[in-house]
C-alpha cells in the first residue's frame, strides 16, 4: 500500500534551474568558459561538485579539488543570495494544492533533494510544514543516480520503498527511485522521463485524484 510520497525539490517543487543558470552564467563570463542553457539542462538533480565538473569537462579544462571547491563556493555565494527574493508565490502551479491534499488525507510526506540548500528554499517558500521529514544534500554523500536520498526519507518516515511514490523532475532522480525500489512519477518531458511508472507534463496535472486513479490497487 502507498503511504508515503518523497519529492524531489528543483523542478518538482519549485522552479530554481534559472536561479542556477544565472550564478553558474556568472561565474562562468568572470572566467572566460563556455556556458549556455542546453549546459545549464544537464546540471539538473546533479550535485554541485558534479555540476562543476560538468562545466569544466565542457571547455575542456580541469581545476585541482581546492580551486573546483572554491569556484562552487563562489557560485553558491551568487545562488543563496539570488534565494532572497524567492516568496511563497513561487511555488511551481498545482503544488501547494497537492501538497494540502497529501496533509489532510494523512499521507507521510518526505523533501529528497540532492541540495544543500533545500531548507533555505522551504523557508522562502514557506513550505517547511507541509513535510515530515527534510532530506537534502548534507543527508547523504551519495548522489542521484544513487538510490541513498530517497532511501533516507523512507527510513526516517518509517516506510519500505514500495509503500512511497517519488516525484522527480530529473533523469537521473528517476533511475535513482527506480534502484531503490521506489514508485515513480516523472515531471517534464517523455524523452527525459520516459522511464518513470507514470509522468507528467507539468505539476499541475499531477493531482492526488491521477495518482490515485494510476496507482488505484496500492491505494
Ligand atoms: P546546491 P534537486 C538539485 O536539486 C538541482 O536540480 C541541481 O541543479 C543542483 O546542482 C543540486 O540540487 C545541488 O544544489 O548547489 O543548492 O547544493 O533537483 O535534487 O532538488
Ligand atoms: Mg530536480
Amino acid at each position: 500500500m502507498i503511504k508515503g510520497f518523497i519529492f524531489d525539490l528543483d523542478g518538482v517543487i519549485t522552479d530554481t534551474a534559472e536561479l542556477h543558470y544565472v550564478a553558474w552564467k556568472n561565474l562562468a563570463d568572470e572566467r572566460g568558459w563556455l556556458f549556455d542553457r542546453e549546459v545549464n539542462d544537464k546540471l539538473r538533480g546533479i550535485s554541485r561538485t558534479d555540476s562543476m565538473r560538468v562545466i569544466l569537462e565542457h571547455n575542456n579544462t580541469s581545476l585541482d579539488e581546492e580551486t573546483l571547491a572554491q569556484f562552487a563556493k563562489k557560485k553558491n555565494d551568487i545562488y543563496v543570495a539570488s534565494l532572497d527574493g524567492m516568496t511563497p508565490e513561487d511555488y511551481l502551479p498545482g503544488v501547494k494544492e497537492l501538497l494540502t491534499n497529501l496533509r489532510i488525507e494523512g499521507f507521510s510526506v518526505a523533501l529528497g533533494s540532492a541540495s544543500k540548500n533545500a531548507v533555505k528554499v522551504l523557508e522562502q517558500l514557506n513550505a517547511k510544514a507541509f513535510f515530515d521529514v527534510i532530506g537534502d544534500g548534507n543527508s547523504v554523500s551519495k548522489s542521484k543516480p544513487e538510490p541513498d536520498i530517497f532511501l533516507y526519507g523512507a527510513e526516517k518516515l518509517n516506510l519500505q520503498p514500495e509503500e512511497c511514490v517519488v516525484f522527480e523532475d530529473a533523469e537521473s532522480g528517476i533511475d535513482a527511485a527506480k534502484a531503490g525500489g521506489f514508485h515513480s512519477v516523472g515531471i517534464g518531458p517523455e524523452e527525459r522521463l520516459g522511464h518513470a511508472d507514470l509522468r507528467f507534463d507539468s505539476m499541475e496535472e499531477a493531482t492526488l485524484f491521477e495518482i490515485k486513479s494510476y496507482f488505484k490497487d496500492l491505494f
